[in-house]
């Protein structure tokens, strides 16, 4: 079985190619390089590679995808439409998805930025304590990302409730299902967090008319894509206060252009697309399980379902 590694990001032999080469005996693993001959490659793990991988690698059988979101490879327009796609479930994401959503649920809710100002003021000024009922969160999308931000939160005891295509939430999370329900999901958010995956059914979802839906003194956090909020839409809403605050990992354009008012903006928090890192061992380990399966024929989990696009 022969493997071709392909990612926009630089990719050590040493840290990713030979322990994946470990972890399937018997398979050869390379570097794909648009500029050497074609490898004729059983499979492709990558990481929104260039579309010059399917026009050049036409014996490919299976791509395997080295994150959760696969929208960077649906735009490529030489990906075989029947080409299965396997995505990356977890492998250690999750959790760090939950840290961050709740870095940024508690620094609003709790005012902490309002203390780091004191600090630089040298004010010492208590303010009034945390109502949980004030700060009802709303998680867009309820997967394996999703619903642990939702438990997370819940164990925090914000009221949660979680947005999905089904509706299936965990316990102790209120649990709305498809676009009928989402207004009324958003009226009785304040806090909106968002692990939904890019698809045309979820691009631009938080735009002026769904975020003016959501309750007074909103505040945003996306991790999900930059496509899903139009990023006028919010600054005008930080305009008029009906939103108190965002906290954004990923954006239209990465890295965020520096002439990008996000950046300067006082109410923005800015993090360069880190809500969760790829954890090399967990991955490689996922990944390689996921081939293995592949090639000898049984059943594996994560693969893409192309007409849902997730
Ligand atoms: P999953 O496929 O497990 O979950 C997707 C969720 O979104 C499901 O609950 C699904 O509903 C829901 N959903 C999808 N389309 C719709 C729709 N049209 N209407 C309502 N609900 C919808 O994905 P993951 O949780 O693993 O990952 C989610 C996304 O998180 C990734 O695609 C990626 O964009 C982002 N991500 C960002 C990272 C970062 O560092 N910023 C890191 C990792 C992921 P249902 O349950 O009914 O199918
Ligand atoms: C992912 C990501 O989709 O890191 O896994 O954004």
């Amino acid at each position: 079985m022969k493997i071709v590694f392909a990612s926009s990001h630089e990719i050590s032999q040493h840290e990713w190619i030979e322990p994946l080469a470990q972890a399937l005996p018997g398979a050869e693993v390379v570097l794909w390089r648009p500029d050497l001959p074609a490898q004729d490659a059983d499979v492709a793990v990558v990481w929104t590679p260039p579309d010059a991988l399917f026009q050049r690698e036409r014996r490919l059988r299976a791509v395997f995808n080295l994150g959760a979101g696969v929208d960077a490879l649906f735009r490529l327009p030489s990906l075989p439409p029947d080409m299965p796609v396997v995505r990356l479930e977890d492998a250690g994401m999750a959790v760090q998805m939950a840290e961050y959503a709740v870095w940024a649920v508690v620094r609003a809710s709790r005012q902490f930025d309002a203390y780091v100002a004191q600090q630089g003021a040298g004010q010492w000024q208590p303010l009034p304590e945390l109502d949980r009922a004030q700060w009802p969160v709303g998680v867009l999308g309820t997967g394996v990302m999703g619903t642990r931000v939702a438990q997370t939160l819940a164990a925090l005891d914000y009221p949660v409730a979680g947005w999905s295509r089904s509706g299936k939430v965990p316990a102790g999370v209120e649990g709305f299902a498809g676009a009928d329900q989402l207004p009324a999901f958003l009226a009785r958010t304040r806090v909106l967090v968002n692990t939904l995956p890019l698809t045309p059914e979820t691009r631009d979802i938080m735009r002026r008319d769904t975020l003016r839906q959501l309750l007074p003194g909103a505040y945003l956090v996306n991790m999900g894509r930059g496509d899903h909020l139009v990023e006028e839409d919010l600054l005008a809403l930080l305009d008029t206060g009906h939103i108190s605050g965002a906290t954004l990992d990923v954006f239209r354009q990465e890295p965020l252009p520096q002439e990008h008012p996000f950046w300067r903006h006082p109410r923005v928090t800015v993090t360069p697309h880190v809500a969760a890192l790829s954890l090399r061992r967990q991955t490689i380990a996922q990944v390689a399980d996921k081939i293995g399966r592949f090639m000898r024929g049984e059943p594996l989990t994560g693969v893409v379902e192309r007409d849902r696009g997730y």
